[in-house]
């Protein structure tokens, strides 16, 4: 069924770096998708720690969390009639040297690590994964 969704979407430290923002918010924007958050900020171990939380045990676990800590990232929320897998179909696989192209991974990340963007990968984890950056009030009605 397709319903209005909503989901996070984080451009991650070495996007920011690259200048990569706008290209990031511009594809969203052409998409048609609604922003209805949006903050630049930077992540400490505590919110790092919920964010991954599912990934603790994981061998990348210490490396994830010292890469999203290392410089500014972005976060939004967007809002759309299937925002989650849209955007996630946007974002593109994991492993940028999986992703495909004319995805935000394939076309500007190599690194597993270091890979540009996050999208909520469902309804639940959007939840979630909203929850740890914005306040409810704070979402544009
Ligand atoms: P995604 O939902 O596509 O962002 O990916 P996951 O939730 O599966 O993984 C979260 C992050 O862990 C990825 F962005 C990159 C990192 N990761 C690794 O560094 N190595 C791996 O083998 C898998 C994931």
């Amino acid at each position: 069924m397709e319903e209005v969704e909503r989901t996070l979407l984080m451009i991650k430290p070495d996007a920011v770096q690259r200048g990569l923002i706008g290209e990031i918010i511009s594809r969203i924007e052409q998409k048609g998708l609604k922003i209805i958050a949006l903050r630049m900020m930077s992540v400490d171990e505590q919110t790092a720690g919920r964010l991954y939380a599912e990934h603790v045990h994981k061998p990348f676990f210490s490396s994830l969390v010292d890469f999203i800590m290392s410089g500014l990232i972005v976060v939004m929320v967007i809002e759309g009639r299937n925002a989650v897998s849209v955007v996630r179909g946007m974002v593109g696989a994991t492993d940028p040297s999986k992703a495909a192209p004319n995805t935000i991974r394939g076309n500007f990340g190599f690194s597993i690590t270091q890979n540009i963007a996050h999208a909520s990968d469902s309804l639940e984890s959007a939840k979630r994964e909203i929850s740890i950056f914005f306040g409810e009030s704070e979402l544009i009605e």
